[in-house]
Order: C-alpha cells, then sequence, then structure tokens
C-alpha cells in the first residue's frame, strides 16, 4: 500500500549525499571546540542568518531554551504567542528550567501578535511585576497555518522592542520555509533579531539538530547553557555533516512542499467536506477541520490511516497534514481520494 506521511516534516530521512557526508565527516571533540565539521555548519549558519556566531543544538526545543536562558535572568518575563511552539509544547520549559515567567498573548491566524497588546504587556519599572525582557515570534508559524511573518512585521516588533529596551528572539525551525515562501533571503527575515533558532532537521531533512544564531557574546552565554542543559556533543560532526548538505542543497525545494500545500488545500476544500484557510497556506503546513458533527479527528486519522496516509489530529475536528521532502504531487492526488473515501 501506499503510504504518504503528512505528520510533520521532521519524519524526513537523510538523504543519499547526507549519508555519505556523514560517512565520511571529519570530527573531533566539539566540547573542545574540535570538531572541524561542526565548526563549519556553525559558520555557515551565522553566514547565511547574517549573524556573528552559531552554536550546533541537539534540537529547537534546546536552541530555544539555551537563547532563553541566555537573554533572560530568573524572574523575568517574556512575551510568547498563545498559539507559540515554545508555549505550547515544550513543557513550559521558561518557567520549569529558567524561571521565567511567560506572558502569552493571542496569536492572529496569521501568527503575528498585535503590536498595541505587545506594547500594553510590557511591564512598568513598579516592584510588584516581572521586569519584561524579551518578545519571541515564531516564523513560519507551526500553528498558525505555516504562517511567513514578514520582514516588515518583525521591523515594527523590533523598533518597539527597542523603544522598551527588550531582546527579540526568534524560533526560525522553518526560517527557510518563510523565505522561500515570501521570496527574501534568511538573513533578512533575521536581521531584526538578536537571536534566531532554525531546524536542520525539518523540511531540510537532516536527521538531527537546530543552530542557534546571534551576537558572539550571545552564543558565548548559549555555549554555555547548552552544556547545562547537556547538549554538548562530542564528535557532533557527523551530524553537522547533514547539517551542511541541507543548507546547500535542501532549501530551495522547499517551493515543492509549499506548492504540494497548497494543491492539498486546494483539492481538500473542492470536496466540500474540510474547512480550510485557502488563503493561510503559504508554506508546508495546511490545518483541516472536519465538517461532519459524528466524526471526530481521531474517529477520522484512524480512518486514514488504513488507507496509509498519516496526519496528526490537533483538535476535536482538526487535523493538519505537512507536505514534506517524500510526499510526492502524486501523493497529493492519492490522499484527497483517501480523505474523501474517509469522511463518507
Ligand atoms: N515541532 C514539531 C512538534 O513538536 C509539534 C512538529 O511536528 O511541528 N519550534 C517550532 C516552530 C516547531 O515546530 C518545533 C517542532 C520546535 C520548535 C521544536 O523542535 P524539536 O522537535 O527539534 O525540539
Amino acid at each position: 500500500m501506499r503510504i504518504v506521511d503528512l505528520r510533520s516534516d521532521t519524519i524526513t530521512r537523510p538523504t543519499e549525499a547526507m549519508r555519505v557526508a556523514m560517512a565520511e565527516a571529519e570530527v573531533g571533540d566539539d566540547v573542545f571546540g574540535e570538531d572541524p565539521t561542526v565548526n563549519k555548519l556553525e559558520k555557515m549558519a551565522a553566514e547565511r542568518l547574517g549573524k556573528e556566531a552559531a552554536l550546533f543544538v541537539p534540537s529547537g526545543t534546546m536552541g530555544n531554551m539555551a537563547s532563553l536562558l541566555s537573554h533572560c535572568v530568573r524572574g523575568d518575563e517574556i512575551i510568547v504567542g498563545d498559539q507559540s511552539h515554545m508555549y505550547i509544547y515544550e513543557q513550559g520549559g521558561s518557567a520549569a528550567l529558567g524561571g521565567i515567567h511567560p506572558r502569552a498573548l493571542r496569536n492572529e491566524p496569521d501568527g503575528t501578535i498585535d503590536l498595541d497588546c505587545i506594547e500594553a504587556a510590557i511591564r512598568p519599572d513598579d516592584i510588584h511585576h516581572p521586569r519584561t525582557s524579551l518578545i519571541v515570534l515564531e516564523n513560519t508559524h507551526n500553528r498558525c497555518n505555516g504562517s511567513p511573518l514578514s520582514t516588515a512585521y518583525m521591523r515594527r516588533v523590533r523598533d518597539l522592542a527597542d523603544g522598551h529596551g527588550l531582546k527579540v528572539h526568534v524560533d526560525g525551525a522553518r526560517i527557510f520555509n518563510s523565505a522561500v515562501a515570501q521570496g527574501v533571503p534568511a538573513r533578512e527575515l533575521a536581521a531584526t533579531a538578536d537571536s534566531i533558532t532554525f531546524c536542520i532537521s525539518k523540511g531540510l531533512a537532516a536527521p538531527v539538530g537546530s543552530v542557534v544564531c546571534g551576537t558572539r557574546d550571545f552564543i558565548a552565554r548559549a555555549r554555555r547553557a547548552r552544556k547545562v542543559l547537556g547538549g554538548a556533543m562530542r564528535q557532533a560532526g557527523v551530524i553537522a555533516a547533514a547539517g551542511i548538505v541541507a543548507l546547500n542543497e535542501m532549501v530551495e525545494r522547499l517551493a515543492e512542499d509549499h506548492a504540494n500545500a497548497k494543491l492539498l488545500g486546494e483539492g481538500l476544500l473542492n470536496t466540500g467536506s474540510f474547512e480550510i484557510a485557502r488563503e493561510l497556506i503559504k508554506t508546508n503546513i495546511v490545518y483541516v477541520g472536519i465538517r461532519s458533527e459524528d466524526l471526530t479527528s481521531q474517529a477520522f486519522v484512524a480512518r486514514l490511516k488504513d488507507e496509509g496516509v498519516f496526519v496528526l489530529p490537533v483538535g476535536p475536528r482538526q487535523i493538519r497534514a505537512v507536505t514534506q521532502y517524500h510526499v510526492t504531487t502524486e501523493d497529493i492526488g492519492y490522499t484527497v481520494e483517501a480523505f474523501k473515501k474517509a469522511v463518507s
């Protein structure tokens, strides 16, 4: 049976070129700063994002956590979107590990947070309040339809942050999806951030890892934070090698995933059985609402599985489908038919 795995772009397996690069990687002990392949990936990543320095970490979650620990002190407050990955899917690590209080503000369907709301949430200097120290944005925004945030919006957030002496961190797990979708260099999207994390393990298809980018000072602090989080690795060049291939070979092709996501959204909309915010499909993530009152997302996902199509339930009547490297345009046609079958 044909299998179409749309649960996440995290399921992507390394390409042949990555496997060769991993097998041949020159390595050393990265805790001593002696892994040439890790060093090369960090240098490349910093250049691509227009930052002074970068740090290879095992996951996006750790990249975000190390960034928080490097920007904030215990008792600080951070402004985050209420739909952000950091707020919803990272076990409240800011509070649990960092003593950092999250102030969650409503995310709009396009992943932005209203600027007036941000401004109103910034704490005055008063001993009753925590100190606001950081604004966190997510680009693309996973739970907000994979929406890419524009350079203009990020600039406005930067200006607001500057007016109040705040830092800006971007969870750019899918920043290259954002860049490709908007036809701008990733560097332009990162320019207004003090720090940015991106993942090589999602649509770029490397098996493991994320990279945090920022100033030299910030990265030195993040390196300490990575150590206390247990994320300092040894001959990590074996995995960093795949990241180098990812940056060299896998960025432009993300446009195919975006085209497939659009195709999927339109195909499902045409069936009349699903609710989809078609105008918000700009990258590789499609949220699908199930119209039928008698069908829960759990039951629907199980039926789709019988057809070989894997998606994630994300609400009582909502599922998420993510296009990725192993999903072809033919798979999309097959998927639309499977959805029709599963809903009937
Ligand atoms: N997202 C995963 C799940 O955790 C939901 C997915 O399948 O989309 N930031 C963003 C925006 C993410 O989407 C993710 C992973 C992370 C951070 C965390 O990355 P990892 O899984 O490497 O810790």
